[in-house]
């Protein structure tokens, strides 16, 4: 039946950063087909407030802080989800930061940070999660890519340099473990309104403009548009895909640009 193709019941899932934004709609999505949800976060204080939104639709979260870019912390936090809710079948590598500073402005630590969690740390839960999916000979490890894994921009240089690396992380851990019947993609989000966009979306700022020029959807992208691409690359439909990264950006990379106005049909 195809429904049985998107049926996560029985499967444990862990999102880190998954207490909002993108993390937490992949969270809802995967939950709501069946998946037991495991999140985690850095604050304990965005655990514990979560809970009671996933819990609206039905979901009763496992919650663990854990700093993801540490690897004794990492080890203990899974280990914990191990013996407590079981081994994971679902790993969505989605904690991320952005720092917006120009090269020349920007302190080599910052850029070191931005690399850390948004590249060292994939590969971190990654190979501690890994090794109980290549025993059991299944696994979904899905890595939270992004338009800047294939384009620059101003100002973005740490982020686009961490998601480059990690689309092809991504590309490398399936070669090495597709053989196991583990399934390693990303996810390339467009431009998604969450809080990590904030600053460059709210308050009428002319980043809107940019956006819209270079999204044919012309509209910004829901979290929720990405919990459902996430729902793919986490069941059975998506057995004989490895190594890609599923772009979700209404367009942005199959256009150049639009000028205003040009070839619009009367609406
Ligand atoms: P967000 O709202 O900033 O959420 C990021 C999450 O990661 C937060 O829950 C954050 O926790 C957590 N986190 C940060 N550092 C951590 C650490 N060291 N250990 C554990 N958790 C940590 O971002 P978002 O917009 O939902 O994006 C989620 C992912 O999608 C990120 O990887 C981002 O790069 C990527 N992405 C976003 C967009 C977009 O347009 N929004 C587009 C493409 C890709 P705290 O809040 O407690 O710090
Ligand atoms: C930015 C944005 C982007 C998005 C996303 C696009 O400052 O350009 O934050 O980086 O977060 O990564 O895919």
């Amino acid at each position: 039946m195809i429904n049985q193709l998107f049926d996560l019941k029985g499967k444990v899932a862990l999102i880190t950063g998954g207490t909002h934004g993108i993390g937490m709609a992949i969270g809802k999505t995967l939950g709501q087909a069946g998946a037991k949800i495991c999140v985690n976060d850095i604050s304990a204080e965005k655990l514990e407030e979560c809970k009671a939104e996933y819990r609206a639709v039905g979901i009763d979260v496992y919650t663990l802080v854990f700093n993801v870019t540490d690897e004794a912390d990492v080890d203990r936090g899974i280990s914990q989800i191990e013996k407590e809710v079981g081994s994971i079948d679902i790993l969505v590598n989605n904690a991320g930061i952005i720092k917006r500073i120009p090269i020349l402005d920007m302190p080599v630590s910052d850029f070191r940070q931005v690399i850390d969690v948004d590249l060292i740390a994939p590969l971190i839960v990654g190979k501690r999660v890994a090794p109980g999916m290549i025993a059991k000979r299944s696994g979904k490890i899905i890595n939270m890519c992004s338009m800047m894994s294939v384009y620059g921009r101003n100002s973005v240089s740490a982020y686009a340099s961490a998601k480059g690396g990690l689309k092809l992380l991504t590309a490398n851990m399936c070669c090495e473990w597709a053989k196991y019947n583990v399934q390693v993609n990303g996810i390339g989000p467009g431009y998604i309104a969450t809080a990590q966009t904030a600053p460059i979306r709210e308050g009428n700022h002319p980043f809107n403009d940019l956006v819209m020029m270079r999204t044919p959807a012309a509209r910004w992208g829901e979290p929720e548009d990405i919990g459902n691409a996430a729902l793919f690359l986490a069941s059975k439909a998506s057995e004989f895909v490895n190594g890609q990264v599923l772009y979700v950006d209404g367009g942005i990379l199959a256009n150049f640009g639009y000028v205003k106005g040009e070839n619009d049909l009367p609406v």
